[in-house]
């Protein structure tokens, strides 16, 4: 078995599970719950990650691999045929870039939780606040006016997923509003197999 360092309130390693679910190996995957903050060490994910952070995947063979993205690259070898990470260069790279985006949302999400309920009242700073606000704002605009949403499913959209539930979930400004596609793209996506069984659930942290 593959074990699976994992938090259940974490958009990136519910990103890393989803693959792996996708991909139809999520039953070799062993999922070990942690809890890691940057104000809440955990050693046993500092002993495999020198960040602290999860998912952390250990594979068969004892090789230690992070993160997200790293190991979705890893699963995707073992079933290439399923081209949850295209091969063709257009479509590989349109994936990776929706990737990146969704990944930067959840990034964006993180910060304005620490700047509006985590960080210390008079540690926060409000224009930081307003920038991550911003990047959400902006990153809603250019999915829903960009980005086809259509069936494929593919890394990007596996992320775009993980990260819209995560920022609900989170109850951060909602990407409903105004963006009518996407709320409909996610409603539909959300109902697939790999995102039912990997529900997020935890009140702390990120
Ligand atoms: N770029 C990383 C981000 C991972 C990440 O930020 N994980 C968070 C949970 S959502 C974490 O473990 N945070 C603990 C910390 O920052 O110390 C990835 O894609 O895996």
């Amino acid at each position: 078995m593959m074990r699976l360092l994992y938090q259940t309130h974490s958009p990136f390693a519910r990103k890393a599970l989803v693959f792996a679910h996708e991909l139809g190996v999520a039953d070799q995957l062993e999922v070990i719950h942690c809890e890691t903050s940057p104000t809440n060490r955990n050693d046993d994910v500092f002993a495999l990650n020198p960040l602290g952070k999860v998912p952390v995947l250990i594979t068969e063979d004892g090789t230690t691999l992070f993160d997200s993205g790293v190991i979705c690259a890893y699963l995707d070898e073992q079933h290439p045929e399923a081209e949850l990470i295209p091969t063709e260069p257009s479509k590989k790279y349109a994936s990776l870039c929706l990737e990146a985006l969704a990944d930067g949302l959840s990034e964006a999400g993180i910060w304005a939780r620490w700047e509006s309920v985590r960080r210390p009242e008079h540690l926060r700073h409000p224009a930081f606040l307003d920038g991550q606000v911003m990047k959400l704002a902006e990153g809603y605009n250019y999915i829903e006016e960009n980005v086809p949403l259509d069936d494929q499913v593919t890394i990007g959209e596996i992320a775009l997923a993980t990260t819209l539930s995560w920022l609900e979930f989170r109850e951060l400004p909602s990407f409903r509003t105004g963006h009518p596609r996407l709320a409909d793209w996610f409603e539909n996506f959300s109902e697939r197999a790999s995102m039912t069984a990997t529900i997020l659930s935890g009140d702390t942290h990120d």
